[in-house]
C-alpha cells in the first residue's frame, strides 16, 4: 500500500434489514463506516522510515484506529522484521504513534512558549498549561494520551490538536484459515495479555484474511454451507460493528414506504436534538 485506500461500508444491522423487508422502500440508507487503509508503520516511521511521515495526515483525519497485526506463518510472505511476532508489531506501532505525537506536541509547546512566556501574550496561557500537562503523560511517562486523566478544559485543547494516541484503538489479528476455524493460535493469549496491560478494554478481533477472501468468492448458498459445516461466522460484520462503536456514534431509523434511513448522532444526544437532525 502506498496511497490510502478508502471505502465506505454499510453497518450491518438486523433491525435495518427487517425494516427494509417490511416496508420495501424506494430508497434505503443504512449507517456507514468509512474505513481508510494506509501503509503499515515500520520501526522508525515517525522519523520518516518506510513510507514515513505521510501516515501523520492519514491518521489525523480518522476518529479511531484499527491496528492490524499478523499471526499466521507463511514462508512466502516476508515480514519486515523477519520473524512473525504480533506483540512486537503492536509495540512498534504504538511507539511510532507516540513518537509522532511527541514531535508534534513539542513543536506546539515551543511555539506557545515563545508567545505566552517570552512574548507576554497571556491569552494562550491555559492552552500552554494543558499541553504542558499532556507532556508529562506522553513524554515523561511515555503513555498514550487516551490514558491520561483530562479535565473538560484539557479536552477542549485535545480536540483542537487531534493527537494520534488520543484516538481509540481496536486490534485485528490475522490468522491462518485453520487457526481461525479451530479458534486457536499461540499468539492470541499473548496479545490478550498485551492489550489488558497496554490498552485495557480495547477490542481484540481475530479474523483470517485468506478465509474472508475465500468467502467473498463463494456463491451465497455455498458460503452458508461452508460456514455451517465449520461452525464459524465471517469476522467482517464484527469488525465493522466494533469499529463503528469506537466512534461513539449511534443511529436511529426512520422508516416508511418512501425511505428506510439510519440517522447518525453522537452518543448521548437527547431525543429533541436527535429529532432536529431530521426536521431541518
Ligand atoms: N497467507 C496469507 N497471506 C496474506 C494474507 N494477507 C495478506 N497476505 C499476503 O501478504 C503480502 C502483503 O499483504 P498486504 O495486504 O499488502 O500487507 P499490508 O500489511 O497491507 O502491507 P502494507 O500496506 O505495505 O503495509 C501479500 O503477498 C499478500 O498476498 C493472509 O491473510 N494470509
Ligand atoms: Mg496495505
Amino acid at each position: 500500500t502506498i496511497d490510502p485506500n478508502e471505502s465506505r461500508v454499510p453497518v450491518p444491522d438486523e433491525r435495518y434489514d427487517y425494516l427494509c423487508e417490511y416496508h420495501k422502500p424506494a430508497s434505503k440508507v443504512p449507517a456507514f463506516l468509512n474505513v481508510v487503509d494506509i501503509a503499515g508503520l515500520v520501526r522508525g516511521a515517525a522519523e520518516g522510515q518506510g513510507l514515513g511521515n505521510a501516515f501523520l495526515s492519514h491518521i489525523k483525519a480518522c476518529d479511531a484506529i484499527f491496528n492490524l497485526c499478523r499471526a499466521f506463518d507463511d514462508e512466502e510472505v516476508i515480514h519486515v522484521d523477519g520473524e512473525v511476532n504480533p506483540v512486537r508489531d503492536l509495540e512498534t506501532i504504538g511507539e511510532e504513534l507516540r513518537l509522532k505525537d511527541e514531535e508534534q506536541l513539542l513543536q506546539h509547546l515551543d511555539k506557545l512558549d515563545r508567545t505566552v512566556n517570552r512574548g507576554g501574550d497571556k491569552k494562550l496561557k491555559p492552552e500552554f498549561d494543558a499541553l504542558a500537562k499532556l507532556k508529562t503523560v506522553l513524554v515523561d511517562e511515555k503513555k498514550h494520551i487516551r490514558f491520561g486523566d483530562w479535565s473538560a478544559a484539557d479536552i477542549e485543547v485535545l480536540n483542537k490538536y487531534l493527537f494520534l494516541t488520543s484516538k481509540p484503538a481496536l486490534y485485528l489479528v490475522n490468522l491462518s484459515e485453520k487457526d481461525y476455524i479451530r479458534k486457536k493460535n499461540k499468539w492470541l493469549p499473548k496479545l490478550k495479555e498485551w492489550i489488558d496491560k497496554n490498552d485495557p478494554g480495547a477490542p481484540l478481533i481475530p479474523f483470517s484474511g485468506v478465509l474472508e477472501t475465500k468467502l467473498l468468492e463463494m456463491e451465497p448458498e455455498e458460503r452458508k454451507a461452508f460456514l455451517k459445516e465449520n461452525g464459524i461466522t465471517s469476522a467482517l460484520d464484527k469488525i465493522i460493528v466494533q469499529g463503528y462503536k469506537a466512534l461513539q456514534l449511534e443511529y436511529f431509523f426512520t422508516a416508511g414506504h418512501d425511505e428506510v434511513k439510519a440517522w447518525t448522532i453522537q452518543k448521548g444526544t437527547k431525543a429533541p436534538q436527535a429529532a432536529g437532525r431530521i426536521h431541518t
